[in-house]
């Protein structure tokens, strides 16, 4: 049992060896192994294969198994380390110091994107992107996309997602208009805000947190750890809800056999969506 800290709590020899522990595990040729995974489960609902990490009701617990498993391979190199989660409603600006040079590192030149600055910056020599989708062997953002601004989500656009008493809701893919899933994956059917919640942070970091390989930014375990606050937060709102679907799809529906069902086992750890739904044997947030 760990504490999760909001990052901005983070003592400043808590974020040294949270950069530590981050280089360690990129030296080692186990972050990029993770930085795959993520790569190989982006399947989206265009395809026919089983989705069990995006544009799917396991969204939360798959990204929560995900995040288990970075942070024990974290553990393992520094034990007193955690993921530490970024509230993005709060700290919602470039100049926020999550993006200072003790800890993520700021934002890309604007040439190229390239992260200049802090511990991934390429030319600090351990941070080589090895597993992506684009070119180029350096870590890429541009925070907020000045050239035609983004803004992060609001406490109040949160605060309308988790109002939602349903989970989700059908037809469980990147267009269900409702349920707390979807609100919060944050796909919608068009318009502006194509890209909301969830989905509109990866875009307003840019770079290559907004692709299949979004892990290659180390800001993506902080993103996911506040994405699962926010489940939890759910789950104490409405205690009366549950995870959906609870039983597995009907043959006659066209999502059978490609999302999970509260107890169908997900690929690649064969853990059922309901075995993640306590987190509290593990860590709370703080
Ligand atoms: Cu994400």
């Amino acid at each position: 049992m760990y504490t999760r800290k909001n990052q901005r709590n983070l003592t400043s020899s808590e974020k040294r060896r949270l950069v530590g522990a981050l280089l360690g595990l990129k030296r080692s040729g186990r972050y990029d192994e993770f930085v795959r995974m993520h790569g190989e489960y982006y399947v989206t609902d265009a395809e026919d294969r089983p989705r069990a990490a995006h544009m799917t009701p396991s969204f939360f617990p798959w990204h929560r198994r995900f995040l288990l498993e970075f942070e024990r391979a974290l553990q393992k190199i520094d034990d007193g380390v955690s993921v530490p989660y970024w509230d993005w409603t709060t700290d919602n600006s470039p100049t926020s110091s999550l993006w200072a040079d003790d800890l993520m590192g700021g934002t890309g030149r604007r040439s190229d994107r390239q992260v200049m600055t802090g511990p991934f910056a390429y030319a600090g020599g351990q941070w080589r992107i090895n597993a992506r989708v684009s070119e180029g062997d350096y870590l890429t953002r541009d925070l907020g996309r000045p050239r035609d601004p983004v803004s992060l989500p609001t406490k109040s656009e949160v605060a309308e997602a988790l109002d939602d008493p349903a989970y989700d809701a059908p037809p469980w893919d990147s267009t269900a208009a409702t349920g707390l899933r979807n609100r919060m994956e944050g796909w919608s059917a068009g318009g502006p805000e194509r890209w909301r919640l969830h989905n509109k942070v990866h875009r307003w970091v840019g770079g290559l947190m907004t692709g299949a390989t979004s892990p290659d930014d180390p800001v993506f375990w902080l993103h996911h750890a506040y994405v699962d606050l926010l489940w939890t937060r759910w789950q104490q709102t409405h205690p009366a809800s549950g995870y959906l679907p609870r039983k597995r799809l009907p043959e006659s529906d066209p999502q059978y056999g490609r999302v999970f069902a509260a107890d169908d086992p997900m690929p690649p750890w064969d853990v059922k969506p309901s075995a993640l739904f306590d987190h509290t044997r593990w860590y709370h947030y703080a």
